[in-house]
């Protein structure tokens, strides 16, 4: 093994570092450190980042920074943005920053500059956005589009939603928005189950128009559109496709004028600022669109041009190499105190995971180190009512990302004090814990003491914002989009291509005919042959 990451002078260094700071407590760092706030607060784009309550010191944050030296990170980073192929598993461009980069930009791919492009499909996505919006656009019927139905799945989907559900309050209240994913055909009845179909708008969202699930949801909703509208010509009004094929996008009968276009250059997980995010403008509109992509654009600049100690990302990414690498932490918990941001631990999961659960290097050895973290999550403070237990009194160590907004869009005293005193509360509890004479002290029976003792020493970020907007979505998205990037970059790992989910897919187009038609030999293994069986009685 000729793995370079572990035996590399600052790996060596953080493990020795290591050895001498993980017994010590956080409660003893910030008294041996009263400047330890300003040493550890980052606070830019519009983002106030306390790290401060990690099991770090100065010294800490100055070997993981040259561990990102070691590995290159600048260079890795701008030719990132620059447009070379670091996606090299798939020999493409890596560029969702391109796609809210501003008019006028220019970034090269293949020597053709693709900003134009960007902005040709935004300008079509706001044409088309506004004509649903003001009603000028019709069903077959005559009748104005009241329903949008994103069929897609994965990158697909999960963006979408979780923008949907977490920009609603800026949404466009007069239309209905589902997100159709799973195979599973309950998703698609109990999404359209209200819905007439005269009213209604399919969006099918698919980079590749192939997939099993998005082409089967699409082929379902096709048939249930026309039983009610019978007409075929009916489709054109109610049936738009965003995708990079457009080939299949014609086969399937939709009209190419209704397509709207992306590249091979953004992966699907990275594709909620490309035209995937078409129901995201229906909802919020093409001027609050903007904003979104403007908060991007101003996350990827800081994360461009911020030296690496004041960079937000590059702090984030680094940390998780910290607490996966050298503590063995297996997880990462994500706490939005937001109640909109409930689908983002799990856009963060596909982001996370599907980009870092990796075992293989760019030059293809096994890595001798863990990669990818488990990431997940709930939105405060549901959580503290049922899994935070662990994290306080548990056995195992799980960095916790606290997120956080100073307004609530929903100003209803006192409750906005009371959930973002519950986020504070929870950081300064996980960090500082309980002592067992802070615990006596309480009068506590001395056979309760140990069950009530808070060790602390549980490491947590806190991000706060001013509001939620799409603006502050945008900058918070991009800030993890580019955290994972620097992980890869320690890791040398290509988080870009997820050929991990590909054997599944295969094995399944495998059985389908062989759930269909009982009488077809079987051959797999006891126990895959034994479930078919069942499946086929
Ligand atoms: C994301 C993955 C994956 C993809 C879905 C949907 O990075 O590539 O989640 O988005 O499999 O793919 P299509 O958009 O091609 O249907």
């Amino acid at each position: 093994m000729s793995n370079t990451l572990t035996n590399s002078a600052p790996w060596l260094a953080l493990k020795s570092h290591f050895e001498t700071i993980k017994n010590a407590h956080i409660k003893t760092l910030f008294e041996k450190d009263s400047k330890r706030v300003q040493h550890f607060t980052i606070n830019e784009a519009g983002i106030y980042f306390d790290f401060s309550k990690h099991r770090i010191t100065e010294k800490t944050v100055e070997l993981l920074l040259d561990l990102a030296k070691e590995k290159s990170f600048e260079a890795r980073r701008d030719a990132m943005f620059s447009g070379d192929k670091i996606n090299i598993t798939e020999n493409r461009a890596v560029l969702h920053t391109a796609l809210r980069a501003p008019k006028g930009a220019e970034v090269f791919v293949d020597g053709h500059n693709v900003l134009p492009d960007v902005h040709e499909v935004l300008d079509k996505m706001a044409d088309f956005s506004n004509k649903i919006r003001n009603a000028s656009w019709k069903g077959h019927t005559g009748k104005p589009i009241k329903n949008i139905v994103n069929i897609g799945i994965g990158g697909s989907d999960l963006g979408p939603v979780m923008a949907y559900e977490a920009l609603k309050y800026f949404s466009n209240r007069s239309l209905t928005f589902r997100y159709v994913s799973n195979v599973d055909g309950s998703d698609f009845a109990e999404a359209v189950n209200d819905l007439n179909a005269d009213e209604t708008l399919f969006i099918i969202s698919s980079k590749t128009f192939t997939t099993l699930e998005t082409m089967t949801n699409a082929q379902t909703a096709r048939a249930w559109a026309l039983k009610q509208l019978i007409d075929p010509s009916a489709i054109a009004r109610h049936f738009v496709a965003v995708s990079t094929n457009e080939k299949e996008v014609v086969k399937f009968g939709i009209d190419p004028q209704n397509m709207f276009g992306f590249w091979d250059w953004v992966g699907g997980r990275y594709s909620m600022s490309a035209a995937i995010g078409l129901s995201t403008m229906i909802a919020i509109g093409p001027d609050q669109y903007h904003e979104m992509l403007k908060g991007f654009h101003e996350m990827d600049e800081h994360f461009r041009t911020a030296p690496l100690n004041k960079n937000i990302p590059v702090i984030m990414g680094l940390l998780g190499i910290w607490y996966n690498n050298f503590f063995g932490a297996q997880t990462q918990a994500v706490f939005p105190y937001e109640n909109y941001l409930k689908r983002f631990p799990a856009y963060l999961q596909q982001l996370t995971m599907e980009s870092l659960g990796k075992h293989s290097t760019l030059k293809g050895e096994n890595t001798d180190y863990q990669t990818g973290t488990v990431y997940w999550g709930e939105p405060g403070t549901n959580g503290q009512h049922s899994f935070y237990q662990l994290i306080h009194q548990g056995t195992r160590l799980i960095p916790v990302d606290f997120i956080g907004f100073k307004k609530s869009l929903n100003n209803i005293p006192p409750h906005q004090d009371y959930l973002i005193a519950n986020m504070i509360a929870q950081g300064e509890a996980l960090a500082f814990g309980k002592t067992a004479g802070e615990v006596r002290k309480e009068g506590i029976a001395e056979q309760l003491v140990p069950h009530k003792v808070f060790e602390g020493n549980r490491p947590s970020s806190t991000f706060f914002l001013d509001q939620l907007s799409p603006e502050n979505l945008g900058k918070l998205v991009a800030m993890y989009e580019h955290s994972v990037f620097v992980q890869g970059v320690i890791w040398d790992i290509n988080p870009f291509d997820q050929m991990g989910v590909e054997l599944g897919k295969v094995l399944a187009q495998n059985i389908i005919p062989e759930l269909q038609d009982k009488q077809k030999p079987i051959a797999h293994d006891f126990s895959t042959n034994a479930l078919i069986e069942f499946y086929r009685q």
